[in-house]
């Protein structure tokens, strides 16, 4: 607890564009909960490094993610938002908690498992202790909730794991975290394969809507949105692709499942996407309209980086500080 508020901690990784999933996945969720809890959200550059990237394109990314959380409705002055890389008690922490975590179950996770696959060559020991980083993100800020996607359920488990065993030895150090799953948008498809979930780094553009893609791109990919045979719209396993359209359509109008089937009975494939595309169109035009606005004030940007790498680096400094002190590592002599 800070004050009389929860505290809530989630980020994203900078690893490419955020996409329709990540939004109505994650972002959407922590602006809905921004008001009840004392929030922490990360710029998750250190996680980004497990895949390698271009130096200039993912500082920029970086900074346009961090820009993207505050264009999307996160205020900067009531939300401590920040740059992991900024705040060393995160791969210190991780260190620790490495010590505290078994190879067997890190080999467990799907995602190391799913990136290996996609990365063969280049399967580095960042990857396979990548939830341990992502432990020590959360635990770190004591948090009691952490809104994310489906995919992010095992490593919240993970984490829970991590802290309860610590916590067995050395007594109460550690909040235990709960995951928050929103009730719409927890698993958006590909647009070109609805049995794979949408992603930031699919190297086919057609199969993500970015939020920042024009009104005319986002319309055209849902009229190539791969669909299933057969006319009818409803919501049926063997129909994955309509499905997929008729979540994204529920989670940016509002209207349940059964409201859609009825809306859409008896008509077309073509009029049911072009309006899901109208609708995703209108709830991203705020926030590319202040994404711009935010672009051109650098000096804002950067002050309001500073003063929350501050906060961040205290906040998190007090729980590293009580875990090297039970660790019993000698105490610094100031
Ligand atoms: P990458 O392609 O680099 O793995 P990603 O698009 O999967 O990236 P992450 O940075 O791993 O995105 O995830 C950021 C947040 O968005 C997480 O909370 C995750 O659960 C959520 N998220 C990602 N993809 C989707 C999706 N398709 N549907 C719903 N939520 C998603
Ligand atoms: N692994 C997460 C990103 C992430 C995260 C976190 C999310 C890193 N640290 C802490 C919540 C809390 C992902 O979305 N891929």
């Amino acid at each position: 607890m800070i004050g009389d508020k929860k505290i809530l901690y989630s980020g994203m990784q900078a690893t490419g564009n955020l996409t329709l999933g990540n939004y109505l996945g994650a972002l959407n969720n922590w602006i809905k909960l921004s008001e009840e809890y004392e929030c922490f959200y990360g710029v998750m550059d250190l996680h980004s490094l497990t895949v390698r990237q271009n130096p200039a394109e993912f500082r920029k990314r970086a900074r346009m993610l961090y820009t993207l959380y505050i264009a999307a409705g996160l205020d900067p002055k009531k939300n401590c938002i920040y740059f992991q890389s900024h705040v060393s008690a995160h791969a210190e922490m991780a260190w620790l908690l490495n010590c505290f975590t078994y190879m067997g179950e890190l080999s467990r996770m799907t995602q190391f498992k799913d990136k290996s696959a996609k990365h063969a060559d280049n399967i580095n020991a960042g990857l396979f202790t990548y939830p341990v980083l992502m432990a020590a993100d959360i635990l770190l800020y004591q948090a009691d909730v952490v809104p994310v996607g489906i995919d992010q359920l095992q490593h919240l488990e993970i984490t829970r794991d991590i802290a309860e065993r610590f916590n067995n030895i050395y007594g109460d150090v550690f909040t235990i975290p709960e995951g928050y799953v929103g009730k719409t948008g927890a698993k958006i498809m590909s647009l070109q394969d609805p049995t794979k979930k949408m992603s930031k780094s699919d190297e086919n553009i057609n199969a993500s809507i970015y939020l920042l893609d024009d009104p005319d791109t986002i319309i055209r990919k849902f009229k190539r949105a791969v669909t299933d045979s057969g006319s009818e719209i409803c919501y049926r396993e063997d129909k994955p692709g309509i499905c997929n359209l008729i979540d994204i359509y529920s989670a940016t109008s509002g209207k349940n499942r059964d409201e859609i089937t009825r809306e859409f009975d008896g008509k077309g494939y073509g009029e049911f996407k072009l309006a899901v595309g109208e609708s995703v169109v209108d709830i991203l035009k705020p926030l590319q309209a202040r994404m711009k606005e935010l672009q051109a004030d650098k000096a804002y940007i950067d002050s309001i980086i500073k003063e929350n790498a501050e906060k961040a680096s205290y906040t998190s400094m007090k729980t590293l500080r009580k875990v090297q002190k039970k660790l019993g590592l000698t105490e610094r002599i100031r």
